[in-house]
C-alpha cells in the first residue's frame, strides 16, 4: 500500500456517502469545520485519512479522494453502540464537559473502546511512512497515541482535543483514568482550545503519574533511564474566516437574509441561537431567560424573535432524546402562551440547514446567543463574527465556551445566571450602532487574523520542531 507522511486520524472519514436519484452512490466531502481546516494541511501533501465511512459493518479497501488516501475502518453496530454511543458519548463527553450529565461508566463499553481504538491504531501504522508524521483527533481516540507508538516508535506523532479537558476532581472519577492519560500521553505534541484545559491535563499527570511538567512540557520516562519530552499546550481552533465572508457578501445571501426577516414578520429584533441539539449548550438556560423576558414584559412577541436552530445530534444516546422531549415541551409553552396570529415567540427549527442558509440567519440576526455551559471552543461564535462585515449585531458569549478566550469585546454571561443572562440580552437588544461596531470589529480582527489556517499551521510546527529535536538527540 501507498506510503503517506502525513496521516490524519479521525472518528469520521472526511466524507459522506451520497446517493442520486438514479440510485447511484458516491462520496461526497462532507461539510464539517473539522474537514475544511484540514483541507489545507493536508493538501499538496502526499497525505492519508483513517476514519469511519460513516455506515455499520461498511468493509471497504482503501480509496482515492480528491489527492488523498482515505482508509476506511469497519466498525460494527455493535462498536457503534458500544465504543460510539456509550464510552465516547455516554461516559467522556458528559464527563469532560463537568458532568452536565451524569457521566455512565460501564465496563464492556470501555472494552470496546479499547478494541476500536486499536483498529485505529493498526489502520494508521499500515499507512504512514518511515518517520512519518501522524495527527490524531478528538476524545474518541485518546488511546491511539500510544498505541501508534508501541507499534511504530518510529513516527512523530500529534493529537488534538476538540472538547474540554475537566478538572482533577471530575476526571478523577472516570474507572480508567490512568490509562486514558498513558494513551494520551503517546504523543509528542497534545493540543487543547484553552489555557485551562492544557492546565487541568498537566495537573492530572502530575497527580496520577508524578511526572514532572515545566511550562508546556511533560518529561515522559520511556523505561531505560531517559525521559521523552511531551508537549501540552494550547491551539484554539478557529475557521476558515475567509469562506465565510466570502458567502457573506454574496448579494443572493444579503436578499435572502432580507427575505427571512419578512418571513418572520419584520420583528424590531431577531435573537438567534444555533446550536447542535446539545445539553452542553444551554438551549434550555436560553429558553428559560427567554421565556421570562416575555412574561415580564421586557420583550414582546412581534418585536422580538428568538430563532433557534437545534441541529439533530446523537439521536441513539438516551440524555439526547430525553434533551429533545424537554426542549420541544418547552418552546411549545412558550409558544402557546405568548404567540399571536401573526407572529411566534420562538421558530424552532430541529433541522440541518445548507451553509448558506447559516449565513443569511447570521445576517439577519441582531444578536447571537452562545449559552453553553462548556463548550471546547464554539464556532458558531466565530462564524458570526466572521461575516459581520458591516459591523452590525451582538454576541452574547458564555463565559465557558472556550471562544471567550478570544472574543473579549462579547457581552460576557454566565449562562446558570439566569437574571444575568436577561440583563445582557436587554442591553444587546438596545445596544447603539456605534457600541456594536466597536465591539464587532475588535472580534472580527481576532478571527480573521486567527484562522484555521493559521491553527493549522501552528500546530504542524509544534511538532515539527519536537520532531527535529528528537533527531537532534
Ligand atoms: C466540537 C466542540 C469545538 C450547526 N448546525 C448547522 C451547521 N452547524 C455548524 C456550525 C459550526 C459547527 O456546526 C458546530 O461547531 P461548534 O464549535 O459550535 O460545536 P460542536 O459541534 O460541539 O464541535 C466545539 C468544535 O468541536 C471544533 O473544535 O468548537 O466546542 O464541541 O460550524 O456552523 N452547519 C450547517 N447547517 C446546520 O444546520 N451547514
Amino acid at each position: 500500500m501507498a506510503q503517506s507522511e502525513l496521516v490524519v486520524v479521525a472518528n469520521r472519514l472526511p466524507v459522506d456517502r451520497v446517493t442520486d436519484k438514479d440510485g447511484n452512490e458516491s462520496w461526497r466531502r462532507s461539510p464539517g469545520g473539522l474537514v475544511t481546516a484540514l483541507e489545507q494541511v493536508m493538501a499538496g501533501s502526499d497525505a492519508a485519512w483513517v476514519g469511519w465511512p460513516g455506515k455499520a459493518d461498511l468493509f471497504m479497501d482503501p480509496f482515492e479522494f480528491d489527492g488523498n488516501l482515505l482508509v476506511p475502518v469497519r466498525l460494527s453496530q455493535d462498536n457503534l453502540e458500544y465504543y460510539y454511543e456509550g464510552f465516547s458519548n455516554g461516559t467522556i463527553w458528559p464527563l469532560y464537559h463537568d458532568v452536565i450529565a451524569t457521566p455512565i461508566y460501564r465496563r464492556s463499553w470501555w472494552d470496546s473502546y479499547v478494541r476500536v481504538n486499536k483498529r485505529f491504531a493498526d489502520a494508521a501504522a499500515s499507512v504512514a511512512a518511515e518517520g512519518g508524521l501522524v495527527w490524531v483527533q478528538d476524545y474518541q481516540l485518546q488511546l491511539v497515541p500510544k498505541m501508534l507508538r508501541e507499534i511504530r516508535p518510529d513516527l512523530t506523532i500529534g493529537y488534538f482535543h476538540h472538547i474540554p479537558f475537566p478538572a482533577y476532581g471530575l476526571y478523577a472519577q472516570l474507572p480508567w483514568r490512568s490509562e486514558v492519560i498513558e494513551g494520551l500521553l503517546g504523543a509528542d505534541v497534545l493540543g487543547f482550545q484553552r489555557v485551562a484545559d492544557a492546565g487541568n491535563f498537566q495537573r492530572s499527570v502530575r497527580r496520577l503519574f508524578r511526572y514532572p511538567t515545566k511550562s508546556n512540557r511533560i518529561e515522559v520516562p520511556t523505561g531505560d533511564g531517559t525521559t521523552r519530552s511531551v508537549v501540552a499546550a494550547p491551539f484554539p481552533i478557529s475557521i476558515d474566516a475567509q469562506a465565510f465572508v466570502d458567502l457573506a457578501k454574496k448579494p443572493e445571501i444579503i436578499a435572502r437574509s432580507k427575505e427571512i426577516r419578512e418571513q418572520l414578520g419584520n420583528p424590531k429584533k431577531i435573537l438567534l441561537g444555533v446550536d447542535r441539539l446539545d445539553y452542553t449548550k444551554g438551549i434550555r438556560h436560553r429558553l428559560k431567560a427567554f421565556g421570562e423576558m416575555l412574561e415580564d414584559g421586557t420583550a414582546k412577541v412581534g418585536e422580538v424573535t428568538l430563532v433557534q436552530v437545534a441541529s439533530p445530534s446523537r439521536p441513539g444516546v438516551e440524555a439526547y432524546q430525553d434533551l429533545r422531549d424537554e426542549i420541544e415541551l418547552t418552546v411549545g409553552r412558550i409558544n402557546g402562551d405568548h404567540d399571536t396570529m401573526h407572529h411566534t415567540a420562538i421558530r424552532y427549527l430541529h433541522q440541518g440547514f445548507p451553509r448558506e442558509e447559516m449565513v443569511a440567519l447570521y445576517l439577519a440576526a441582531d444578536v447571537l446567543l452562545i449559552t453553553a455551559l462548556r463548550d471546547g471552543m464554539n464556532l458558531v461564535a466565530k462564524e458570526y463574527a466572521a461575516v459581520r462585515t458591516d459591523q452590525r449585531g451582538v454576541l452574547v458569549l458564555s463565559e465557558f465556551a472556550g471562544a471567550a478566550d478570544e472574543l473579549n469585546a462579547a457581552l460576557m454571561i454566565n449562562p446558570h445566571d439566569i437574571d444575568g443572562m436577561k440583563a445582557a440580552i436587554i442591553q444587546a437588544i438596545e445596544m447603539s450602532p456605534a457600541e456594536q461596531g466597536r465591539r464587532m470589529r475588535s472580534m472580527r480582527r481576532r478571527v480573521l487574523e486567527h484562522d484555521v489556517e493559521r491553527w493549522g499551521k501552528r500546530f504542524m510546527t509544534a511538532v515539527e520542531d519536537i520532531r527535529a529535536e528528537q533527531r537532534e538527540q
